[in-house]
C-alpha cells in the first residue's frame, strides 16, 4: 500500500519541493492551499493532476490553518499516514507587522492541526516545521539543548507550536517530530526573503533592469543551506523508529554582506556600487548570529546537505538570470 501524506504550506518553498520528494517515492499527497483571487500554487506547476486525472497521486484541497473544522474535516476525510505542517505566515519581518494573524496561523494553527490529527487520525506521523528563528539572540552554535530567546511575533508563534508539538507527543502518544530548521533557500524562495532579493537584485542590475539594491542590517549572518536538502531531512525524521525533534543546519555560517558579495561578483559586478542600506528594512528586534549543530541528526538520521553557500548563491542567481532573460 502506498503511503499517504498531507501537507499545509504545500504551495510554498517547501511544500513544494517535500510534494514532489514524496511523489518520488510512490506516496499519495495531499495539499492544502488557500483560497486566492489569482493562482497561487505557480510553484507546483511541473506535478499538477486536475480533478480530470483517473486515480490521481497528487490532490489540492481548500482549507486553512487558522478554521479547525476544515483542518479536521480534512484529516478525517484523507486519513494520512504522514502530516506535515508546513504553513505559516513565514516572514519575520511582516509579523512585526501583523502579530495576531502570525501568531493565529503559525502557532494556533499547529494545535489546530495537532488536534485534528489526536481525534481523528492518531496513529498519523506528524511533523512540526519549527524553526532556528527560536532561538534568537542564543549564541551560537545552537543544537537541541540550546535555550529559545524568540526575537519576533514569528519566532514566538514558533515557539508555542513546537512545545504543542512535544506536549502532544507526551500526553497522547501522538508520532510528532519538530525539526528545527536553519535557514534554507533556493531557486523557489519568495521574493522578499534577503537572499532571493538579491540574487534577484543583482541579476537585474547585470542586465541593467535596475540600478540599486535596497537592504536592511548586512551584518546579519545565517547558516543558509538549499532547500531540497532540508525537506529530505523532514522526511528522514517521520521514517525513524521513534518521535524526535532535530536540528537541521549545515554549520557555516555567512553575513548577509557576503551574500551580497558572492551574488554581484557571479554578474561581474562590485557589490558596494549597488547595494544601499535603507531604515526601512531594520527590524525592531534582530537575530545575529545562527549557526547550526546537527550533529544529532547526522549521526542519528544519517542526513547531510549537499549543496554549498556559493553554489547555493549561484543557483539562485543563475535562475533569477534565466527568469528575467
Ligand atoms: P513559504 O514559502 O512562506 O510558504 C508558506 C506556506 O504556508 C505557503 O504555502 C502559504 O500559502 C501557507 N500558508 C500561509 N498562511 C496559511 C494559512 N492561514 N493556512 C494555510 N496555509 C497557509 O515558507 P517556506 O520557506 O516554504 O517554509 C515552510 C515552513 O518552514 C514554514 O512553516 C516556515 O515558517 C518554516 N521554516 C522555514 C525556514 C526557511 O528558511 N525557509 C526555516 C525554518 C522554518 P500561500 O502560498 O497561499 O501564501
Ligand atoms: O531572509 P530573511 O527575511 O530571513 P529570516 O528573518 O532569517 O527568516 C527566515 O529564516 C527563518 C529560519 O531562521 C525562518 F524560520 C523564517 O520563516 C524565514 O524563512 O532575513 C535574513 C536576515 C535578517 O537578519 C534580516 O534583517 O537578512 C536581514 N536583511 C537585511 N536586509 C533583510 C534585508 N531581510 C529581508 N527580508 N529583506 C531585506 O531587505
Amino acid at each position: 500500500m502506498n503511503r499517504r501524506a498531507l501537507i499545509t504550506g504545500v504551495s510554498g518553498q517547501d511544500g513544494s519541493h517535500l510534494a514532489e520528494l514524496l511523489l518520488s517515492k510512490g506516496y499519495e499527497v495531499h495539499g492544502l492551499i488557500r483560497r486566492s483571487s489569482s493562482i497561487s500554487t505557480t510553484r507546483l506547476d511541473g506535478i499538477y493532476q486536475g480533478p480530470e486525472v483517473a486515480g490521481r497521486s497528487f490532490v489540492l484541497h481548500y482549507g486553512d490553518l487558522t478554521d479547525g473544522q476544515s483542518l479536521a474535516r480534512l484529516v478525517a476525510d484523507i486519513q494520512p499516514d504522514e502530516v506535515y505542517n508546513l504553513g505559516a505566515q513565514s516572514h519575520v519581518a511582516v509579523s512585526f507587522e501583523i502579530p495576531e494573524f502570525t501568531f493565529d496561523v503559525t502557532g494556533q494553527g499547529a494545535l489546530r492541526l495537532l488536534e485534528a490529527v489526536r481525534n481523528h487520525a492518531p496513529a498519523a506521523r506528524f511533523y512540526q516545521a519549527s524553526s532556528s528563528e527560536m532561538f534568537g539572540s542564543a549564541p551560537p552554535p545552537q543544537n537541541e539543548q540550546t535555550a529559545f530567546h524568540p526575537r519576533s511575533p514569528y519566532a514566538v508563534a514558533k515557539v508555542a507550536a513546537h512545545y504543542a508539538t512535544q506536549n502532544y507527543r507526551e500526553a497522547y502518544g501522538l508520532f510528532a517530530c519538530a525539526g528545527i530548521l536553519f535557514n534554507h533557500e533556493g531557486e523557489r524562495r519568495g521574493e522578499t526573503f534577503v537572499t532571493q532579493k538579491i540574487a534577484r537584485g543583482a541579476a537585474r542590475i547585470g542586465q541593467g533592469r535596475q540600478s540599486e539594491l535596497l537592504l536592511g542590517n548586512l551584518d546579519a549572518r545565517r547558516d543558509w543551506g538549499h532547500a531540497v536538502d532540508y525537506v529530505h531531512a523532514m522526511w528522514l525524521m517521520l521514517r525513524a523508529d521513534a518521535p524526535d525533534d532535530y536540528v537541521i543546519a549545515t554549520g557555516e555560517a555567512h553575513s548577509v554582506r557576503e551574500f551580497c558579495q558572492l551574488a554581484f561578483a557571479r554578474v561581474g559586478l562590485d557589490w558596494e556600487r549597488y547595494v544601499k542600506v535603507d531604515e526601512r528594512y531594520l527590524r525592531p528586534s534582530e537575530v545575529d548570529h545562527l549557526c547550526g549543530d546537527s550533529t544529532k541528526a547526522r549521526t542519528a538520521l544519517g542526513w547531510q546537505p549537499d549543496v554549498s553557500f556559493e553554489q547555493l548563491v549561484h543557483r539562485m542567481v543563475d535562475a533569477q538570470l534565466e527568469n528575467e532573460s
